[in-house]
């Protein structure tokens, strides 16, 4: 660096402290200044006030009704919880997901959260996400077996499985902790010593959206209707993540009809009877559930069996086709919920709400025209099909 430029940095290093020391010590007059200015154009003439001591936001908000409801609903309450798996990365969208979560549902019914992680979340991220809410909060770490590859695991054949889906350029297909979080997510949560205490959870993810108002209660709604399961989203699975897990899934069918739901959904994932598996399934990223029916007996088999199997870490087995294949084989049709009114985006997928009542009483934020549900990659009319034809 030459001097003059040097000299350069040195002027404006100065200049810019001198700024800083001066606005910091003017910092009261000023504000009180600009204050001052707006209260006077507001100030009413019966006014007794001497105009020192305005309280800004009376002045140029005035009182108004609140033009959103926020009167608690608290006469009936669910026994259920949301959950929340997150990074301490994660701060910003976990923010945003429990704030939009608060707008459109919990703050009248003030349901707690759960919120785990592998590793202690940390101070800030707790302060951060915990104000924004007067509903209980709790954070978790993770117990160290519910989350990292088993030592039975053949790591070299693991490795070979990711690096084979590297070169196939699949989505985390090389990643490790993703594979952790499906195998937590499939057969863990539910297991956490803070969820024990809860049947009924809602699961979110960090910057998901809710597009509108929801005017009841979803948890006392699957409570009262028997509901087992529930999705906004239903697609089709990547094949190369999964390319066992149907067969593995039909054996354990077979091995076990004793758990085999006797009006059960596999006609939405199957059209021969369960020979070929069409890729279908719910969107797990956005959950409302019962946890009884994984802490059941069909559903701990189930997973033990899959889990025996190392296709979590072989293979890329997601949470989102291991739950939906178990709800369409040991629930019925009837107790899997499509909840068409709440209108849900992850991205890159939203889901808005089919009828124009709906999105404008609730006040979706979403846009209708954009509804994933009859996208190519969708499996909703797939859904809707079955439904009719019983
Ligand atoms: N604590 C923790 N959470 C994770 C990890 N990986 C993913 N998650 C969480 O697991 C959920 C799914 O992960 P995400 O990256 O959104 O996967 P995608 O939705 O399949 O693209 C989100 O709630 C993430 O915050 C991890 O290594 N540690
Ligand atoms: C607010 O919501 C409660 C509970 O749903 C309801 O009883 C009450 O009538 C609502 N009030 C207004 C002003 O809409
Ligand atoms: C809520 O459900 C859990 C799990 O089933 C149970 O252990 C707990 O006692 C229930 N709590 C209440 C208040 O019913
Ligand atoms: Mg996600």
């Amino acid at each position: 660096m030459n001097t003059s430029a040097r000299y350069i940095i040195v002027v404006l290093a100065f200049i810019i402290s001198i700024h800083y020391i001066i606005s910091f010590t003017h910092e009261g007059y000023g504000r009180a200044t600009s204050f001052s200015n707006i209260a006077s154009k507001f100030r009413p003439s019966s006014s007794v006030n001497t105009g020192d001591t305005y309280v800004l936001p009376d002045i140029i908000a005035p009182p108004h009704e609140p033009s959103l409801n926020d009167t608690l609903v608290l006469d009936r309450q669910a026994n259920a919880t949301f959950v929340i798996l997150a990074r301490n990365s994660d701060i910003q969208g976990t923010v945003r997901s429990v704030r939009e979560i608060e707008d459109r549902f919990n703050r009248k019914y003030r349901y707690p959260y759960v919120l785990l992680n592998e590793e202690p979340f940390t101070d800030e991220f707790k302060k951060r996400v915990s104000v924004l809410t007067s509903a209980k909060m709790e954070f978790g770490v993770i117990p160290h077996d519910h989350w990292f590859q088993p030592d039975w695991i053949d790591e070299e054949k693991a490795k070979a499985g990711r690096d084979k889906m590297v070169e196939k350029n699949i989505i985390y297909g090389g990643s490790v902790s993703y594979r952790n979080m499906c195998r937590f997510n499939s057969g863990f949560f539910f297991r956490h010593p803070l969820m024990e205490k809860y049947r009924w959870y809602w699961r979110i993810e960090p910057d998901v959206h809710f597009h509108c108002d929801l005017t009841y209660d979803p948890f006392l709604f699957m409570e009262d209707k028997k509901k087992v399961y529930s999705f906004t989203i239903t697609m089709y699975e990547y094949q190369a993540t999964i390319p066992t897990l149907w067969g593995h899934a039909m054996k354990f069918a077979k091995d076990h009809p004793e758990y085999v739901a006797k009006d059960n959904a596999l006609g939405f994932m199957s059209t021969d009877n369960g020979k070929t598996y069409n890729l279908c399934h719910f969107w797990s990223n956005f959950e409302i559930a019962d946890m009884a029916f994984w802490r059941g007996p069909a559903y701990t088999a189930f997973f033990e069996y899959l889990d025996k199997q190392g296709g979590f870490y072989y293979e890329r087995w997601g949470d989102a086709p291991v739950h939906s294949i178990a709800a369409a084989l040991f629930a019925s049709r009837d107790q899997i919920q499509f909840f068409d009114d709440i209108g849900y985006e992850h991205n890159p997928y939203t889901h808005c709400p089919k009828s124009k009542k709906v999105w404008e009483e609730r006040r979706c934020s979403c846009d209708q025209q954009r509804s994933f549900d009859y996208d190519g990659y969708s499996c909703m009319s797939k859904w809707d099909k079955f439904v009719e034809t019983r």
